[in-house]
């Protein structure tokens, strides 16, 4: 089996350190666990930033500060920005980060609700659009797929031209309003993919550890961190994202799989 990669999705936008204290907001916050996650087995860190009092931005110039600094500490790793943001955000703003050249960046392939009255607004239009930019800029898309009907438009729109190969999706199971992440569900999203995809999976909430261990099974890869899961074990909360990646390590090395490095990843996912 191909060597496992594995992200980490070290802020995200909606949580916050009311959930966790270790969720970071300002430039030093997420360099300590960007380094925390990196030097636990980490290759991808999956990346948004905050301004310091925790409100989600897509500036290019806090991306800017944030990679700069991360790479600094951590100077192979891939980071790969959201252009996901957080909901509500508009599709420029959303795309700001695709400016500093990332070497990968997320693609969301659909629309759904998002938890409450919130909805992730991805349109077929804004998707085209996403992955134009992508492809113009050379940037790897992470397949961001919230549920089976990602995956039809993500076929459907490659088979057009727009998405480029190879496919590398990232299943994300547990939003309240997306796919559930029941091993069924994991297995039936695997099994639409094309034979020469690659995948990772990750699990929102009490899917992660579980999904993470199916995926390292199966031969996909794996996202783990705050942005899907604060907790390490039921009820304990996690002191750095660096613990839950070092927890998919332990897995990883008990069911005999081995960790890729960052330049690994790069080979693995044709970077
Ligand atoms: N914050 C979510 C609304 C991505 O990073 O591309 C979207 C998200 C996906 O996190
Ligand atoms: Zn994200």
């Amino acid at each position: 089996m191909e060597k496992l990669i594995i992200t980490a999705a070290i802020c995200g936008a909606e949580v916050t350190k009311e959930h966790c204290s270790c969720v970071p907001y300002t430039i030093d916050e997420i360099v300590r666990e960007a380094k925390s996650a990196y030097e636990a087995g980490a290759s991808i860190i999956h990346l948004h930033v905050r301004e310091d009092d925790g409100t989600p931005t897509q500036s290019k110039a806090r991306f800017k500060l944030a990679i700069d600094a991360i790479k600094e500490q951590c100077p192979d790793v891939i980071i790969q920005p959201s252009t996901g943001g957080a909901v509500g955000m508009s599709a420029d703003e959303r795309l700001q980060p695709t400016e500093l050249n990332p070497e990968m960046a997320t693609l969301d392939c659909g629309t759904l609700n998002f938890g409450g009255d919130d909805i992730f607004v991805n349109t077929e239009n804004d998707i085209i659009e996403f992955a134009k930019r992508l492809q113009f800029r050379n940037i790897k898309p992470e397949l961001e797929c919230f549920e089976k009907g990602h995956i039809d438009s993500v076929l459907r729109l490659h088979k057009k031209g727009y998405i480029s190969g190879p496919l590398h999706f990232s299943f994300v199971l547990g939003v309240n309003g997306g796919m559930s992440g029941e091993l069924r569900d994991f297995l039936f999203m695997k099994e639409s993919l094309p034979q020469d995809a690659t995948f990772s999976v990750a699990g929102i909430g009490r899917y992660e550890f579980p999904l993470a261990t199916a995926a390292i099974l199966s031969g996909g890869h794996v996202r783990v961190g705050l942005e899907d899961n604060i907790y390490l074990q039921k009820g304990i909360l996690t002191n750095s994202n660096g613990e839950l990646v070092e927890k998919i390590v332990r897995i990883a090395n008990e069911l005999g799989r081995e960790i890729a490095s960052p330049d690994e990843a790069r080979k693995i996912l044709g970077i």
